[in-house]
């Protein structure tokens, strides 16, 4: 109870900050796109990280207004990156069952993209499977209401859940991540390799881009260029940082071309 007592009021204090890890196109090697990742510091104790404190935000409903913090810091970063640097640039947040069954989430959402004028289609929603295994109706409508608009929806840690395929086969979906847990030893372990190989071969069938998480080594990257994956994210590159810092990394990038 003592960290859901700490949650009760941490945006009030403001005691989250989001953080951003780049993602890069494996041909280029240009960082296209971020995923945004909640931090808390509650004063006193450590940095606590999401596993933690998610699902209690998630039991408490706190998960809405957070959730709609995390979804207008990070629209202002990707629209301060369009406009100086990179119009082609793309914002993954992560998205939650709860915040996904409250009904005003879509009309909140087409409301924040009109007001930092950002195009619909530059942001990517990351859902899991278990986003979907609620059965709710009402998400269901909200994801195709999503859709319909141009928003991108990403299959989250794919893999490690139940039904991936008949999700796959129901969603127009945009894009595939792969959870870490299949990257990590791609460069010894052949099945790892093989299930990775097919899931990318599958993603692409169905016109979805895939995403490799969880990427550290230029061994790994290697290899899944040689598959043909599309998109990289993992500390090879950078784990997430504050916005600042994901700024820098821009522009030492654009720099250097
Ligand atoms: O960085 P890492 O420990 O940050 O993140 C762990 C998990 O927490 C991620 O896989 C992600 O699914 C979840 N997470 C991180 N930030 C958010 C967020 O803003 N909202 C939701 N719903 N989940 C998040
Ligand atoms: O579940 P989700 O994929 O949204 O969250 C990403 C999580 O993976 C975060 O906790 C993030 O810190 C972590 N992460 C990102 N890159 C790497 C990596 O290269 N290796 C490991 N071990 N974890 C990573
Ligand atoms: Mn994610
Ligand atoms: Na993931």
């Amino acid at each position: 109870l003592q960290l859901e007592e700490l949650l009760y009021n941490a945006l009030e204090r403001d005691e989250f900050e989001v953080h951003y890890q780049p993602v890069l196109h494996i041909g280029s090697r240009e960082i296209t796109s971020a995923e945004a990742l909640l931090r808390w510091h509650p004063s006193g104790i450590g940095p606590v990280y999401p596993d933690e404190f998610i699902p209690i935000l998630e039991k408490t409903g706190g998960i809405i207004q957070v959730g709609n913090f995390v979804l207008e810091q990070s629209l202002k970063m990707a629209a301060s990156i369009k406009a100086e640097s990179l119009p082609g640039f793309h914002i993954a947040v992560n998205i939650s069952p709860r915040q996904l069954r409250n009904a005003d989430f879509p009309e909140y959402l087409f409301k924040l993209l009109k007001q930092y004028k950002f195009p619909a289609t530059s942001l990517t929603l990351e859902i899991t499977e278990g986003v979907l295994m609620t059965g709710y109706s009402i998400i269901e409508a909200a994801i195709k209401q999503l859709i319909s608009k141009g928003v991108h929806i990403a299959m989250d840690d794919f893999g490690t859940g139940y039904s991936s395929l008949s999700y796959l086969r129901n969603y127009p979906f945009h894009a595939l991540k792969i959870d870490r847990s299949f990257i990590r030893d791609i460069t010894h372990d052949k099945a790892d390799l093989e299930l990775v190989n097919a899931a990318i071969a599958m993603a692409h069938s169905l016109e979805l881009v895939v995403v490799a998480e969880g990427v550290e080594t230029e061994q790994q990257l290697d290899l899944l260029a040689l598959k043909a994956c599309d998109y990289a994210q993992g500390f090879l590159f950078s784990k997430a940082v504050p916005k600042q810092a994901f700024f820098s990394l821009m522009s030492s990038k654009t720099e250097r071309s």
